[in-house]
C-alpha cells in the first residue's frame, strides 16, 4: 500500500532548478522574437525567477550562464537572490558563442584556442566561488562538419587534458558536470556526443566529476529512461536539464512533447535512489513563441506531475510481478500509477505550503506580466546572444 503521507513529503521537498537564460529572448536560427517584459539584466532574470518560486514554492535556485550573466559583483548578485528567497545555482560556461571557437574550443586542433577555453572555464570555477555555486556545468558544441576535418582520437586527448585542469580546480564541495549532446551545431561528430563519451571522462576524472542527462540531446527513440538507470547504478548520474522535443533540441517544455516518457525517467530516478539533492533537477528550455515565466511554472508543475506518479508506484506488486515473470500485471501496475491524476494530490501539497494548487493561475492573477512589461521598457532585452 502507497504511503500517501510519504509521498507528499516527498514532492513538498523537490527542487527544480530553472535557467536565467529562460525568462531571456530566444528562437531558431530563423527568428528570435521579442516579448514585452524580457529581463535586461540578471538582477530582473532573478526577479522574474522568484515570480517562478513564489507561486510554485519548489524553484529557489537559478542557473547562471556565462558571459551572459557576467555582473562586476557576484556577491552583490548572491545577496539579491537572497533578498528574493532564491539562490544562485549551477554556472553554465560558454565556449560555443566566440568567432575563435569555431573549429572547437577545448578540443580545438591550436593549443591558443585551447588556452583561451580552459581559462573561460576556470573563471567560471572562480564565479562559483564568489556565488557558493556547487556545480560547473560543461557543454561542449565542439565538434566536425565533415569526415577528415580533424583528427576525432587527438580531439579526445585534448578534451581530456582540459577536463583534468578544470577538475583539478575544483574545491572539494564543487562538482563538474559534463553534459553530452549527439549532434549540433557540429553535424558531422559531437566531441561529447553520448552518455558513454560523458560517462569515460568522468570515470577517469574522479568522484566530482558526473554526467548530465539533457532530455533533448538524443537520437529519436532513445531509451532515455535506460541511460539514467545505468548512470545511477554507477554512481554517474549527476543532473538533469528537463526539456522536452519532438525532434531535436527543441528545447520544449519539459513533459510537454512526452509525459509518458518523463514518468519513465523519473520512474528510474526514484527506483535507483536518485531522488536526492546529489541529483541536480534543472530546466534547460527556451520559450520561443510562449510566454516565459508561465512556461516555467508549467514546467516545473509537469515534472512534480511525473514524479508524483513515479511515486505511486506500488513497488511491492511491481517486484512481485516482475520476479514471477507476470509481464502483463507488472506493465499494469506501472501504468497504474501513471494513468492516475496527480493534479488534486499536488494541489494539496501546494495548499498544504501555503500555495495556490494551480500556480499558473495564481501567476496571472498576480498581476506580474502587465508590471514588467510596463516597466522595462528600453534598455537591450537579455537574448541567446548568438
Ligand atoms: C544549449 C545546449 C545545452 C546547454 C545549454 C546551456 O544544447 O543544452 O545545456 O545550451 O548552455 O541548449
Ligand atoms: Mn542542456
Amino acid at each position: 500500500m502507497t504511503d500517501i503521507a510519504a509521498v507528499k513529503a516527498a514532492l513538498a521537498g523537490q527542487r527544480i532548478e530553472t535557467p536565467s537564460w529562460g525568462y531571456g529572448n530566444s528562437g531558431t536560427r530563423f527568428k528570435v522574437f521579442a516579448q514585452a517584459g524580457v529581463p535586461r539584466t540578471p538582477w530582473e532574470k532573478l526577479d522574474d525567477a522568484a515570480k517562478v518560486h513564489e507561486f510554485t514554492g519548489a524553484a529557489p535556485t537559478v542557473a547562471l550562464h556565462i558571459p551572459w550573466d557576467r555582473v562586476d559583483d557576484y556577491a552583490a548578485l548572491a545577496s539579491y537572490a537572497k533578498e528574493r528567497g532564491l539562490k544562485l545555482g549551477t554556472i553554465n560556461s560558454n565556449t560555443f558563442q566566440d568567432d575563435d571557437y569555431k573549429l572547437g574550443s577545448v578540443c580545438h586542433p591550436d593549443a591558443t584556442v585551447r588556452r583561451k577555453a580552459l581559462d573561460h572555464l576556470l573563471e567560471c570555477v572562480d564565479i562559483m566561488d564568489a556565488t557558493g555555486s556547487k556545480d560547473l556545468k560543461l557543454w561542449f558544441a565542439d565538434g566536425t562538419n565533415y569526415p577528415g576535418q580533424d583528427d576525432v582520437r587527438e580531439r579526445q586527448d585534448r578534451l581530456a587534458e582540459g577536463l583534468a585542469k578544470v577538475y583539478e580546480r575544483l574545491g572539494d564541495d564543487q562538482r563538474l558536470l559534463l553534459e553530452y549532446k549527439f549532434f549540433e551545431p557540429a553535424f558531422y561528430t559531437t566531441d561529447v556526443p553520448d552518455w558513454g563519451t560523458a560517462y569515460a571522462h568522468c570515470l577517469k576524472l574522479g568522484d566530482r566529476a558526473q554526467v548530465v542527462v539533457d532530455t533533448g540531446h538524443h537520437a529519436p527513440g532513445t531509451n532515455i529512461e535506460f541511460i539514467v538507470a545505468t548512470l545511477l547504478r554507477e554512481g554517474k548520474l549527476g543532473a538533469f536539464d528537463f526539456n522536452s522535443r519532438f525532434y531535436a533540441d527543441d528545447d520544449l517544455m519539459a513533459g510537454a512533447a512526452d509525459p509518458f516518457q518523463l514518468f519513465r525517467i523519473m520512474y528510474e530516478v526514484i527506483r535507483g535512489g536518485g531522488f536526492t539533492p546529489d541529483v541536480a533537477f534543472m530546466l534547460d528550455q527556451c520559450h520561443n513563441i510562449e510566454a516565459k515565466i508561465p512556461a516555467i511554472i508549467r514546467s516545473v508543475m509537469n515534472v512534480q506531475e511525473a514524479t508524483a506518479k513515479a511515486l505511486l508506484v506500488d513497488r511491492a506488486a511491481l517486484t512481485a510481478a516482475q520476479r514471477s515473470g507476470d509481464v502483463l500485471t507488472a506493465n499494469a501496475v506501472l501504468m497504474d500509477a501513471y494513468n492516475t491524476d496527480v493534479r488534486p494530490l499536488l494541489g494539496e501539497v501546494r495548499e498544504e505550503l501555503g500555495l495556490d494548487a494551480d500556480p499558473v493561475a495564481a501567476y496571472h492573477r498576480s498581476g506580474w506580466a502587465a508590471k514588467i512589461a510596463e516597466e522595462r521598457v528600453g534598455g537591450q532585452q537579455a537574448g541567446w546572444g548568438a
